[in-house]
């Protein structure tokens, strides 16, 4: 097996449907990935140590999703210079908007790339990372534009079929 060079991380196992769809991304672009629970308010040593010590594995890019007050990705991007992407999941009352804006709001100098609530924005994670690696990998650009395209072919299915 290839060594992964994205790591999918999330709060809880509860998120866990959701960031599958995640790794279900990065498996259409045959990109190797890793995927983990660590919490940044659970096992804050262990969310540290992971982030430490990510780049040095190898991991180019690192997902985290996390639910409520999702401080999860934004307590990994401190601890490292490897671009981070947030997925907020709607685990509580609040339907997401609380881990939305936990997620988003990072102050200025640690970024945190934080997508849609939900599905859509796992699928994006797993989008956004095959983008950034596909900057230094021409195989997995192809793979993108064959993505693009695939997703304009359903496009025309469904308009053809309503106007049919
Ligand atoms: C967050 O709390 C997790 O990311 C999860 O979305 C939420 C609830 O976790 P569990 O109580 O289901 O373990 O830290």
């Amino acid at each position: 097996m290839a060594s992964p060079l994205v790591s999918i991380v999330m709060g809880s196992d509860s998120d866990l449907e959701i960031m599958r769809e995640a790794a279900k991304t990065l498996d259409e672009f045959g990109i190797a990935y890793e995927m983990d629970i660590t919490s940044a308010h659970r096992s804050p040593a262990r969310t540290a140590d992971f982030a430490r010590q990510a780049a040095a594995r190898g991991i180019k890019v690192i997902i985290a999703g996390a639910g409520g007050a999702a401080h999860l990705a934004g307590v990994i991007a401190a601890e490292t210079v490897l671009p981070v992407i947030g997925v907020p999941i709607p685990s509580s009352s609040l339907q997401g908007l609380d881990s939305l804006l936990a997620t988003v709001q990072m102050p200025a100098g640690i970024p945190v790339a934080t997508l849609a609530i939900g599905r859509a924005g796992a699928t994006n994670a797993g989008v956004l990372a095959a983008q950034m690696l596909a900057l230094s990998d021409r195989e997995i650009t192809g793979k993108l534009a064959a993505y693009k395209e695939k997703l304009a072919r359903g496009v025309e299915e469904k308009s053809k079929k309503l106007r049919g």
